[in-house]
């Protein structure tokens, strides 16, 4: 007998195996770049909406998965002050639609480190002990120590949250895929910026049985973990 949360396309994990010894929840990327006013984001024009829509489902799981002591990942993208680490390919194109990364902005400089619009927004900030994985790219496994830190605590499933579905999340879960990990993505605690490219991401996952991992809602979570 196992453990499972009613998913699409399959109950999940696949072996039933599901406990805060060998899960980890990951919420990537919600900086005020991303989903706050004078944002990256913001800057380029996108509805705040869509990518506004997750914080509360995320908060909520979040105050259940601390509660039963589930290992807890923030992510944050973003570049060194100097730019060293931003592809001039990536900044070109940002500047070409008026959001350079680097450049100022109404949050300090977009996407880079200890900048106001980099940080994670006060309604989710990490708490003392949770791991920060700082990234340049939109994967969370590239240029990063996430594997290693993953492998150190012995998790096998990971629940993704955060934005935006159909570039960062969708990067992160298919790197953790071919990793081998147990991914699972919660419906209602992403966005995007794009609202057809939210419901074409979670279409992906499920395609031919579940190619990337799972797809559920945030209650499906919470009745499996906290009945
Ligand atoms: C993007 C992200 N969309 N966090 N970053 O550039 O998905």
């Amino acid at each position: 007998m196992g453990h499972f949360v009613e998913a699409d396309p399959y109950p999940y994990p696949y072996n039933g195996d599901l406990r805060p010894e060998n899960t980890a929840l990951i919420v990537i990327d919600m900086q005020t770049d991303f989903c706050g006013k004078g944002g990256y984001v913001d800057t380029m024009g996108y509805d705040l909406s869509l990518t506004r829509a997750p914080i509360e489902p995320i908060r909520k799981v979040l105050d259940v998965m601390r509660s039963h002591h589930y290992c807890i990942i923030h992510t944050r993208e973003g570049h060194r002050p100097d730019l060293s680490d931003l592809p001039e390919n990536k900044r070109w194109r940002s500047q070409r639609i008026g959001a350079g990364i680097g450049d100022p902005g109404p949050c300090g400089k977009i996407l880079v480190r200890g900048e106001a619009g980099w940080d994670i927004i006060p309604e989710l900030a990490p708490l003392p002990g949770e791991v920060i994985i700082d990234k340049p790219g939109k994967g969370s496994f590239y240029a990063t120590d996430l594997d290693l830190v993953l492998t150190k605590k012995g998790i096998q499933n990971i629940i993704l949250t955060g934005i935006t579905t159909d570039v960062c999340v969708h990067t992160t879960m298919r790197d953790a895929n071919d990793r081998g990990y147990e991914c699972l993505l919660l419906s209602d605690c992403t966005g995007a910026t794009d609202y057809g490219n939210y419901l074409a991401a979670l279409k992906m996952v499920k395609m031919q049985g579940g190619v990337f991992g799972a797809v559920a809602d945030s209650a499906a979570l919470l009745e499996a973990i906290a009945p």
